[in-house]
């Protein structure tokens, strides 16, 4: 599968004809910094009116069974519009295409869906502002929680062993065995890092299989560029980026919210003297968390909310690792090294987690009494 067109304007208008779109197509483009699908805005004109809706081109390589994740995404959403009537822009809506389906197969098999576009609304990369993490983590914490009654069967897991960090451990171990493309000496001193924490990988999956967390319904992969925040009021109107939306553990999507808002850098920085687990922004996130989910954690989920922080990020510093050996086969790279880059950083903000363990124990230990 290839993953970028040569004729990006042709191919959009062909697939957005696919959709229950009305008026006159205007305009497309590639949108957004996902690592994962091709994201495209497209601008129809309808009674004068401009339009933008998304059109996305989903990796099926990361995601194996796509009608299964779309099943996922289709129940997820419509549970989540019920009695909202504001819910065109507080949760993602799917277009259906011409046929009332969820997705749209083009000519070479790739899959496409699409969405409404949530207007005067963006993303961030880099928190601007410590205000913003706290709703990114409050929209975030709101999303578990609305997703607790959720009826039906199991959501389908669309990535088996998304977050079992010992799988993730494990692999590393099989990629830098293989060492396929000649990269492991080029990352001697990350893959030794990783190797001296395997202590860490079990601790979340042993209380989860003592029953003392529970599973629930989570979103799976929580960095700050998958929450929108209102443009006037600050405000996060809706979590997006439903693909990952499956049984887990909220303490992960808890720890990926800090990775990447209270990382005082971008997430592939190569000055890691700039890259720091910044503690007040670290308050804030938790205090949003609780401030909507609060009443959904036990105990133990509440004391492993700062641990959860760092072992996700040195999880998925462990999966650019891997995937840096591997040959940049999984994540979108823009530069060669991109993928070590990108793990370098998520292990120095594991570095500066573990030096502030006290004090982010403190934080919670205060916000939670
Ligand atoms: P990926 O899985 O590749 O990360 P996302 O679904 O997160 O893809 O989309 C990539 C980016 O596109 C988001 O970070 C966001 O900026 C933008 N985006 C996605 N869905 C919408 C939407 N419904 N409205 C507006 N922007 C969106
Ligand atoms: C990917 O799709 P995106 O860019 O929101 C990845 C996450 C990683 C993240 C790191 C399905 O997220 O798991 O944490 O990159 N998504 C998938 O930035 O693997
Ligand atoms: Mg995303």
């Amino acid at each position: 599968m290839s993953f970028g067109t040569t004729n990006v304007m042709t191919d959009l208008t062909a697939i957005a004809k696919a959709f229950s779109l009305h008026g006159c197509y205007l305009a497309g483009a590639p949108y957004g910094n996902g690592h994962i699908n091709d994201t495209y805005a497209v601008t129809y004109e309808e009674h004068g009116r401009r339009i933008r809706y998304i059109l996305q081109r989903i990796n099926d390589r990361v995601f194996r069974n796509v009608p299964a994740l779309m099943e996922n995404i289709q129940r997820v959403t419509t549970h989540l519009a019920r009695g909202d009537a504001t819910a065109g822009r507080r949760t993602l809506t799917i277009v259906p295409t011409r046929e009332g389906a969820a997705y749209h197969r083009d000519s070479v098999g790739g899959y496409w869906r699409c969405y409404v576009f949530i207007e005067n609304a963006q993303t961030y990369e880099i928190l601007q502002d410590p205000r913003q993490a706290r709703e990114a983590a409050r929209a975030f914490g709101e999303f578990q929680c609305l997703l607790v009654n959720l009826g039906g069967p199991r959501l389908h897991d669309t990535i088996p062993h998304f977050h079992d960090t010992r799988h993730r451990f494990d692999a590393l171990q099989r990629a830098v065995a293989a060492d396929r493309h000649g990269r492991a000496a080029a990352a001697e001193t990350e893959i030794a890092f990783a190797l001296a924490r395997e202590a860490m990988v079990d601790v979340l999956l042993n209380l989860q299989a003592r029953g003392e967390i529970p599973e629930r319904i989570t979103h799976n992969d929580t960095k700050l560029n998958n929450v929108m925040l209102d443009d006037t009021t600050g405000q996060g109107v809706c979590v997006i980026d439903f693909d990952t939306v499956m049984p887990g553990l909220v303490l992960y999507d808890f720890g990926d919210m800090v990775r990447s808002a209270a990382n005082s850098a971008a997430e592939d920085e190569t000055d890691l003297s700039r890259v720091r687990m910044q503690l007040p922004v670290f308050a804030v996130l938790v205090e949003g968390y609780l401030a909507s989910a609060g009443p959904l954690l036990n105990e133990t989920e509440r004391a492993y909310l700062a641990f959860a922080a760092r072992l996700i990020t040195f999880e998925i510093g462990l999966r650019f690792l891997t995937d840096f050996l591997e040959g940049d086969t999984y994540f979108k790279i823009h530069r060669s090294v991109h993928n070590l880059d990108r793990c370098r950083c998520q292990f120095a903000l594991v570095r500066s987690m573990e030096t502030q363990a006290a004090e982010m124990n403190a934080v919670v230990e205060k916000l939670t009494s």
